[in-house]
């Protein structure tokens, strides 16, 4: 009698493995960026709701010199759609607003309004949900910032939960 190729423990390690797979691509499509604080209108964004915006890229250099295609949709177009004060709207009290961007790791980072503004900056920040033509896996997707001019790349925070819009004085 010939004896199987598979043992039942190849089996089991290779369904595991699926497993694994499918629930790890199902936690990406599945998690969500908020943008909530000053906003008009907070949002509860997708992936699938992400690619209907504009998609745009960079090549960037990672901490190790090696360089990288990112795609995703800029910061300031999600902040528009959020109505946060931007364009001629950034001035005044308004100047006064920061971003504190939030990681499922516990992770955060704080942009100024005007260095993402266009009226006030030439640089395009942002929110990668590609690298290389890939989806951004566990451990830095589905969602990461990506801020070229940094000189080094920690603000470029991995798995964006939350995009949060305050004043810094107090009020
Ligand atoms: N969520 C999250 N993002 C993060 C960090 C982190 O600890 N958590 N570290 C930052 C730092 S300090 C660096 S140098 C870069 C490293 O990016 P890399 O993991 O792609 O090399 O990620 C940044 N983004
Ligand atoms: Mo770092």
């Amino acid at each position: 009698m010939s004896k199987s190729k598979f043992s039942k423990h190849s089996i089991a390690v290779s369904l595991l493995m699926l497993l694994c797979a499918k629930f790890s691509s199902f936690a990406q499509d599945t998690a969500t960026l908020s943008v909530i604080g000053e906003v008009t209108t907070p949002l509860e964004l997708k992936l699938t709701e992400l690619a209907t915006f504009k998609q745009v890229s960079h090549k960037v250099k990672d901490r190790n010199g090696k360089e990288h295609v990112f795609a995703g949709v800029t910061l300031i177009e999600i902040l528009e759609k959020a109505g946060v004060t931007t364009g001629a709207k950034l001035r005044g009290e308004n100047l006064a607003k920061y971003l504190l961007i939030s990681a499922a790791d516990g992770y955060e980072v704080l942009y100024s309004l005007a260095e993402i503004d266009p009226e006030f900056t030439d640089q395009v920040i942002l929110l990668a949900t590609t690298k290389d033509g890939q989806p951004l896996g566990n451990g830095e997707g589905p969602f990461r910032i990506i801020t070229p001019n940094d000189k080094k790349p920690a603000r470029w925070i991995r798995e964006v939960r939350s995009i949060k819009v305050a004043f810094a004085k107090i009020r």
